[in-house]
Formats: C-alpha cells, sequence, structure tokens
C-alpha cells in the first residue's frame, strides 16, 4: 500500500517553514511495515514559491490540493498544527469526493482537539493520539484485512455506527527509545529543507550569532509531553516521557556523521522538566565533545538552576527561550503557571549571565489582565534591563489565543464569543489578532504599552552597559517614531517606511 503524507498549508502570512519531523516519524514506520510513503509538504512549498503566494494564496491552495490529488495513493495521512485545519477541511472533502475509497487519518494537534468538526463536517475516518509511530504501525497491520482490529488500537479513535467518533486511550510508553531515530532522508529536498529551517532560526538570532551558509541545523525531540497544564497551552503527549541519555549521544553521533549536522534546535515541550536527567546528559554531551551547538525553546524559568545552566552553557546551548508570559503573579496563577514573578526575575538572569542568549515569551490580554498587571510585567521587564540582560530585540510579545483543546478556549466558548469553530479557527493566524475582549484592556492599549516598554527596556539596557549617550539618543529617536505613528495616517507612515526602505 501506498500511504501519502500531508503537511497542510496554515492560515496566517507568516512563510517559514520547519522540516516536517512529525511526518518524518510517521513515513519511516510505513516502510518499515512493507509499505511505501511519500510526504508532500505545502508550508516547504509555499515558503519556495513565495512569488506565486502572493499572487493569489486561494490560488495556490487549490493548485496544492490538485497537485495532491493527482497521486496515487491507498491512504491518506495528514498531520500539524490546528491551523492547518481549513487547508486539510477543503483537501479531506475534494478526496472524498473524488475517492471515497481512501481512508483518511489525521494526527496531531491538528487531530484530536478538533474532534467534532471532524466528526460533523468532514468525511475523514480515524483521528490518531499523541504517539503515531505507535498507531500506525498498528494500523498497518489490522488494515484493511481485520477491520474489527482497529477499534481495539489503543490511540485511534474510529467513528462508531452513530458516525461519532469513539475515544480511544493511547499508550504511553515512558521509555522512548523505542523510537528508530528519525529518518531524515526520507524527504526528497532535504537539503533545501535544512536551508529553509537555517533561515527561520536566523530570523530570530542578533548579528552575533547568526549563522554561516555552511551550517546545518535540524529539529531534535529528546522528550515527549510536559506535566504542567497551563490553561493556553496544549500538548499532544499527555504526560512526560524521555529518551535515555545513550540514546541521545547515539543520535548526535548518528546526524552529525549521516547529515553533517553542526547545530540542534530542541523542539521537545519542556525539555527541563526532569533537571537530574537533563543536567546528566548535558554533562555527557559535554565530556564526548561532540562539536555541536544547541538552540532550545520553550523552558519553564522557575526549574532552572545554576548548576544546570552551567551544564547546559557546556554541553553547547548557545540560545534558551523562556515562556516568562506576565510579569505579575494575578496572572500567572490565572494562567495556572505554577511559577513565582521572582522565581522567574532568577532564572532569566542566571541564564543570561551564564552566556546563553536568553528570549522571553510574553502573553498579553489574558482573561484578568488590566492596567495595573501590565505594569507590573513592565517592571518585570524593565528590572532586566536595568540589570543589563534583557533588552528590546529579546521579549517576544504576543497576544493571548485560544486554541482548541485548551481551557482557555473552552472559557471562550463558554462566554460566547464562539458561534461557530471553524469560522473561528480560519482567523487564528497566531500572529497578533485579538479578536475578542477577553480582558479589560483593548488592543490598541496592548500595543501602546508593549511599545512603550521596549523604548524603556532599551533605554535602560544601554545605560547598564554605560552607553549613557546612545541610550538618550535612542531613546529620542524612538519616542519621536512611536508619536510619529500615533498621529499619522497609516497610508503616510507607510510611504514613509517605504522611503526610508528605498533610500537604504
Ligand atoms: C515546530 C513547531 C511549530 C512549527 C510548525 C510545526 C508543524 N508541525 O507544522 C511552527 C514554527 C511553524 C509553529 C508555529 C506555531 N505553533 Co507550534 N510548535 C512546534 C513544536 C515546537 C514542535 C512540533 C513537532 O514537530 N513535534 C514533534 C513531532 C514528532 O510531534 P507531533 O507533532 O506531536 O507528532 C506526533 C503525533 O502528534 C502524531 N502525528 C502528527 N502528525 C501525524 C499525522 C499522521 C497521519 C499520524 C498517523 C500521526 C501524526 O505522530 C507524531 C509522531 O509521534 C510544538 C511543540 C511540541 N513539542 O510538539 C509546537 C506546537 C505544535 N505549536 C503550537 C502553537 C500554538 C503554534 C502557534 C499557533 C504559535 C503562535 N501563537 O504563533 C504557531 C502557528 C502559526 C501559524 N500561522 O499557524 C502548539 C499547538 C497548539 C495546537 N492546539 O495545535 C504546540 C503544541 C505548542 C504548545 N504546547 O502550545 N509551531
Amino acid at each position: 500500500m501506498k500511504v501519502l503524507l500531508v503537511n497542510p498549508n496554515r492560515t496566517g502570512t507568516d512563510i517559514y517553514n520547519i522540516p516536517p519531523m512529525h511526518l518524518v516519524c510517521i513515513a519511516q514506520v510505513v516502510n518499515k511495515c512493507g509499505h511505501s510513503s511519500e510526504i508532500f509538504d505545502v508550508p516547504f512549498l509555499r515558503a519556495k514559491r513565495l512569488v506565486d503566494l502572493l499572487a493569489d494564496q486561494m490560488v495556490f491552495e487549490e493548485s496544492m490540493i490538485s497537485e495532491i490529488l493527482e497521486k496515487d495513493f491507498d491512504i491518506l495521512g495528514i498531520g500539524g498544527i490546528v491551523s492547518g485545519f481549513s487547508f486539510s477541511k477543503k483537501l479531506v472533502t475534494r478526496c472524498k469526493e473524488v475517492n471515497p475509497e481512501v481512508p483518511i487519518i489525521i494526527g496531531g494537534s491538528l487531530g484530536i482537539p478538533n474532534v467534532e468538526l471532524w466528526q460533523d463536517r468532514t468525511g475523514i475516518d480515524y483521528l490518531v493520539e499523541a504517539d503515531g509511530d505507535l498507531v500506525m504501525e498498528k494500523f498497518l497491520a489490522a488494515y484493511p484485512d481485520n477491520m474489527e482490529k482497529l477499534f481495539d488500537i489503543p490511540g485511534l479513535w474510529c467513528r462508531g455506527e452513530d458516525g461519532r467518533f469513539i475515544p480511544s486511550a493511547p499508550d504511553l510508553p515512558a521509555d522512548l527509545d523505542y523510537l528508530d531515530f528519525p529518518d531524515w532522508s526520507l524527504l526528497d529536498n532535504l537539503e533545501e529543507q535544512l536551508d529553509q529551517f537555517t533561515q527561520y532560526i536566523n530570523n530570530t538570532l542578533p548579528a552575533e550569532l547568526k549563522l554561516a551558509k555552511t551550517d546545518r541545523f535540524l529539529p531534535i525531540l529528546m522528550t515527549r509531553g510536559c506535566p504542567f497544564r497551563c490553561t493556553f497551552c496544549y500538548h499532544s503527549s499527555p504526560t512526560f516521557r524521555k529518551h535515555s541519555i545513550d540514546y541521545v549521544i547515539r543520535f548526535l553521533k548518528h546526524v552529525k556523521v549521516k547529515y553533517g549536522i553542526t547545530h540542534l534546535a530542541t523542539w521537545d515541550d519542556l525539555i527541563i522538566t526532569h533537571r537530574k536527567w537533563f543536567a546528566e546528559l548535558c554533562d555527557e554531551i559535554a565530556k564526548q565533545d561532540l562539536g555541536l551547538t544547541f538552540y532550545g525553546a520553550g523552558g519553564k524559568p522557575n526549574l532552572m538552576r545554576k548548576d544546570l545552566v552551567d551544564s547546559m552553557k557546556r554541553a553547547g546551548f548557545f540560545r534558551f527561550s523562556f515562556g516568562v508570559e506576565s510579569g505579575s503573579q494575578e496572572i500567572l496563577d490565572i494562567m495556572k503557571k505554577r511559577a513565582t514573578v521572582e522565581d522567574n526575575l532568577e532564572a532569566v538572569r542566571m541564564t543570561a549571565r551564564a552566556g546563553i542568549y536568553t528570549m522571553l515569551n510574553m502573553m498579553l490580554g489574558m482573561p484578568g489582565e488590566n492596567k495595573s498587571t501590565l505594569k507590573d510585567t513592565s517592571k518585570f521587564l524593565v528590572t532586566l534591563a536595568k540589570d543589563g540582560v534583557i533588552n528590546s530585540r529579546r521579549a517576544y510579545f504576543s497576544y493571548a489565543t485560544g486554541y482548541p483543546g485548551t481551557e482557555l478556549y473552552d472559557w471562550i466558548v463558554d462566554r460566547g464569543f464562539i458561534t461557530d469553530s471553524e469560522i473561528y479557527l480560519k482567523n487564528q493566524t497566531g500572529l497578533g489578532g485579538y479578536p475578542f475582549p477577553l480582558s479589560d484592556v483593548t488592543l490598541k492599549e496592548m500595543h501602546r504599552f508593549k511599545n512603550i516598554t521596549r523604548l524603556k527596556m532599551d533605554f535602560y539596557y544601554n545605560r547598564a552597559h554605560g552607553y549613557h549617550f546612545k541610550a538618550v539618543v535612542e531613546l529620542i529617536k524612538d519616542t519621536a517614531f512611536l508619536i510619529a505613528g500615533e498621529l499619522l495616517p497609516r497610508s503616510l507612515r507607510q510611504r514613509i517606511l517605504e522611503m526610508l526602505r528605498e533610500r537604504s
């Protein structure tokens, strides 16, 4: 049998792409079971065909769907992020029209959190919860000869006689070493994928840390899942699980030799969950002197300790980001972050002072946000700027958004804001909208807060580093820009920006 695996187009205008690790994992299981697989990566093609896309996004999506449906396949698998729903729905609807016999199976955070939409508005056949690697192997053993056995596969949600999906609790092996090393050679465009990924990473780094053309970056998972339940977050894997240290070391050696990899991005939900294991792993990486460096994401600051930070630095972590979210204890509690403002401050200082480029993800506009909680957030960031550890480039602000599968999403639904979840999803790009008044603060006020806080951060950061003159000049320049931005009409602002761009 041939299994076609599609990474769907995401809503929004961002055009970056990340090598589709989720589909590589599934493709290699398919091949291991003696079948054949093909990965069709729409975000990759979108990033590549930027020019066409600017011309017309709808036309691009239509052409992708036609290309996909022209292929020969016996099973269609789709997996990705929740913002891929809209494209995926169009694809599965067309696929069922053309070839109703082909079973369609959906995995990742695109699947289970949207179960009702899939169930009531599409003809898809199966949903997969958690480790798709395990489910796919069992699925291929039973399909199509022993269809009744499909109902017994942990993590495979099948439709019952009434057409409703029947939940099936997944197997969650605590030891992840059951997984084979991801076989990246299954991507026939691997070189271009690696280039796109390096570009994406470079966009998030300051000039002094930017990667060279010869550097080769890959994403890696050393763990899966997260034990915390923050109200805005969803995890495909509901428990924290990890690989053995020996497995990770062997894998690092393998990617270095096989693909010439020089850097890895740790994409784990919360890699520092098990501190002792992670510190030992970092020490072993340092001991092996592999010459690799690491770009880490998604840390929970209050889990950090000085010895762990030192181990990470020795292992080669050059960048690490934290989900700080807010400088207000009230908001941290509402989010169920299980963290204190003081611990967060300390962890960020410690990590930045160890020489690791530290990024903070901040989220504005959670339910409960008001002028006073925003003031606390400003104080938090300005304190770090005064310490000389964080400037405005290192704080990434986003606005609270409820994604299906989260407590925040249910909160929004309960308030009656979402009348049609499909339309809601279509409009969630993850890029800065704030469609509902989740808090007392308006989007405009938050935007202004963000700009003023950035300005203050840079002023104090420059001063902390002894650049008194620069601090004042930049403050005057940035304030003038801000005021001009507020006073001038949008079209004129745009024109001035274009002129400045042309000149430079
Ligand atoms: C890389 C990544 C991205 C990439 C894209 C990833 C993609 N797949 O398309 C980029 C950088 C673009 C991205 C963007 C965003 N992301 Co993101 N991202 C991740 C991250 C860090 C890793 C994903 C990954 O590769 N995991 C590794 C693979 C192996 O695991 P997996 O995807 O779960 O796949 C397994 C199973 O789910 C299943 N499976 C998956 N697909 C399929 C398909 C089939 C057929 C089968 C059988 C099984 C199967 O089997 C796989 C192997 O076991 C996750 C966090 C995480 N650690 O998972 C967040 C995560 C997926 N992102 C998230 C969010 C919120 C976002 C943003 C919306 C953030 C924002 N506000 O801007 C944006 C979206 C922007 C947009 N325009 O759409 C959420 C998802 C929320 C949700 N309900 O979908 C996550 C879970 C983080 C979190 N905890 O909140 N993200």
